[in-house]
């Protein structure tokens, strides 16, 4: 039980309407933090859900039902944040969820905590091909490219993508992300670094761009 319970309910049981309500009562009744009610409500229920469909209770149509009550809650607790340090010259991030992968719930996260610190985020989408992401970067004199990725397969062309732009633009910082990636891995396709949250992503970007 506790605060973030209901909201946690709808999500795992893919009720958009309910969890956009329960959210609006956190936020805007209770006085809970945006940001506490995505990292304390909806990423521990998308990792409840995570659970349920990885031991086989829960199927595709149950992922994509919460997922959507995940992004909806998302969206809501993104509209009431106060960007923090909205003004100030910070640095532009191009992200993407790499071409083959349309997992991007949380690369949307990363999104939005990243403009909540007021970065400048250009946000390309999911399943989005190393070429457009290159033609993004320097069209836009981004000082940071955050790559997303969960699958395995999707992890290979995450290092495709890297290859890329550091071949294209070797000056160019380069950040990855995503379940399963860890800092073996993101050295090992030359990027300049992982983060396991959307914290973690807001402290790197701001060490690699100072
Ligand atoms: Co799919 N899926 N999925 N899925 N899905 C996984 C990833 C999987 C591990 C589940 C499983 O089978 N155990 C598995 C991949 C297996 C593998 O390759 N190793 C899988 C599969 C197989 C598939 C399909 C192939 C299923 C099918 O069709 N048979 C299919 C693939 C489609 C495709 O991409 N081509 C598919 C589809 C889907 C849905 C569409 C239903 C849905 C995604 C909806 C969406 O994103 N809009 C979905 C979901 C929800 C999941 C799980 C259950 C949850 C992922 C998620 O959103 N987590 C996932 C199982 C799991 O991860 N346990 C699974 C919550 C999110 C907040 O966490 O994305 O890790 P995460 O992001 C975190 C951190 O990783 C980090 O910060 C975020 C916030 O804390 N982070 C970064 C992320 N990006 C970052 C970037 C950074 C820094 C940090 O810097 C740039």
């Amino acid at each position: 039980q506790g605060p973030y319970f209901p909201l946690m309910e709808a999500i795992i049981e893919g009720d958009e309407k309910a969890a956009q309500l329960h959210v609006r009562d956190l936020i805007d009744e209770k006085g809970v933090k945006p940001m506490d009610v995505i990292s304390c409500g909806i990423i521990p229920a998308l990792e409840e859900v995570g659970k349920l469909y990885e031991v086989g209770e829960f199927f595709l149509p149950q992922l994509l039902a919460s997922a959507q009550a995940a992004q909806v809650s998302c969206d809501f607790a993104r509209e009431r944040m106060e960007p923090s340090d909205r003004g100030e010259n910070k640095a532009t991030v191009v992200l993407a969820t790499v071409e083959g992968d349309l997992h991007d719930l949380g690369k949307n996260i990363v999104g939005t905590v990243l403009r909540s610190y007021g970065y400048q985020v250009i946000d390309l989408g999911r399943n989005v091909p190393a070429q457009k992401i290159l033609e993004a970067a320097s069209e836009s004199n981004a000082h940071i490219v955050g790559l997303s990725a969960l699958m395995t397969t999707t992890m290979e062309e995450m290092a495709r993508t890297v290859k890329l732009l550091k071949e294209k633009l070797p000056h160019l910082p380069v950040i990855v992300g995503g379940a399963s990636v860890n800092e073996s891995f993101a050295k090992k396709i030359g990027s300049d670094g992982t983060a396991p949250d959307a914290i973690g992503a807001v402290r790197l970007v701001s060490r690699l761009t100072e």
